[in-house]
């Protein structure tokens, strides 16, 4: 049996998605984010880098991995699922997994703490990690013009990937102009396992929606952008994790 330590964000749901394509048995623990669970003790002595997700195998001596690409490999090596067994196409899955890790991950996170988070507006800062999440976009775009998935068949890659391009429009980054992305984008959102990872917790905020959306959306929005906003400051306040 596995334990999950997680919340509703691109990166915890990464796993549970993971977890449910691989049909492994586990248990979901809830962090509260906004009340800094995930800095307690208990939980630094899992995750040192006090962030979700974290795991801990039981099957394998109380295992505990953190970092969400760490853990998708993991998962993969674990069941022989999701990853080819040869040498390259491991690696090209571990290219586009390490894509996603350095590149739309931090790009995209950033987007949103200075689109939706931070108090004040700081316009250069917001085009330039909106820029870069488009251009990587592009990347993601031009690639599956010629490939159904991002490495051979469906992997932990796409998994990794797709948990945050769903959410672009929270960036604020529109993905009408790239038709190959879009079509990844809802072949993926089809599976079953991965409907079912989304619920894993499921989010308080559709992440996925349009900002033109109806007044109490965006009211919603705005509560939500609020309590992140309460955790970044937080966490730059906070001297240690
Ligand atoms: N590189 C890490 C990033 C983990 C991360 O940033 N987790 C966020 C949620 S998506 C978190 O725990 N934030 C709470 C905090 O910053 O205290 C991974 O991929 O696992």
């Amino acid at each position: 049996m596995i334990d999950l330590y997680s919340a509703a964000t691109p990166n915890g749901h990464k796993v549970s998605i993971a977890l449910e394509e691989m049909k492994l048995p586990y248990t979901l623990h809830t962090l509260d984010l906004q009340q800094n669970t995930q800095k307690e003790d208990w939980f630094l002595a899992i995750n040192p880098n006090g962030r979700i997700p974290a795991i801990v195998d039981r099957a394998e001596d109380n295992f505990a991995v953190f970092e969400s690409g760490a853990i998708l490999l993991y998962l993969a090596e674990k069941t022989g699922l999701l990853m080819p067994a040869e040498r390259k196409g491991r690696s090209r899955v571990t290219q586009w997994l390490m894509f996603q890790m350095g590149g739309i991950g931090p790009m995209m996170g950033q987007a949103n703490v200075f689109f939706r988070y931070f108090p004040e507006k700081i316009q250069p800062a917001i085009d330039r990690y909106q820029g870069e999440t488009k251009r990587l976009f592009r990347v993601l775009d031009k690639h599956l013009e010629s490939h159904e998935y991002l490495a051979g068949d469906y992997s932990i890659a796409d998994i990794a990937n797709w948990a945050w391009v769903r959410t672009h429009n929270w960036s604020g980054v529109a993905i009408d102009d790239l038709p190959h992305l879009r079509r990844w984008v809802e072949a993926i959102r089809q599976r079953p396992a991965v409907q079912l990872g989304l619920l894993q917790p499921p989010s308080e905020r559709d992440l996925t929606r349009a900002s033109a959306d109806a007044a109490d959306a965006a009211e919603t929005a705005e509560r939500y952008a609020k309590a992140v906003r309460s955790m970044v400051e937080m966490g730059q306040s906070n001297k240690q994790t």
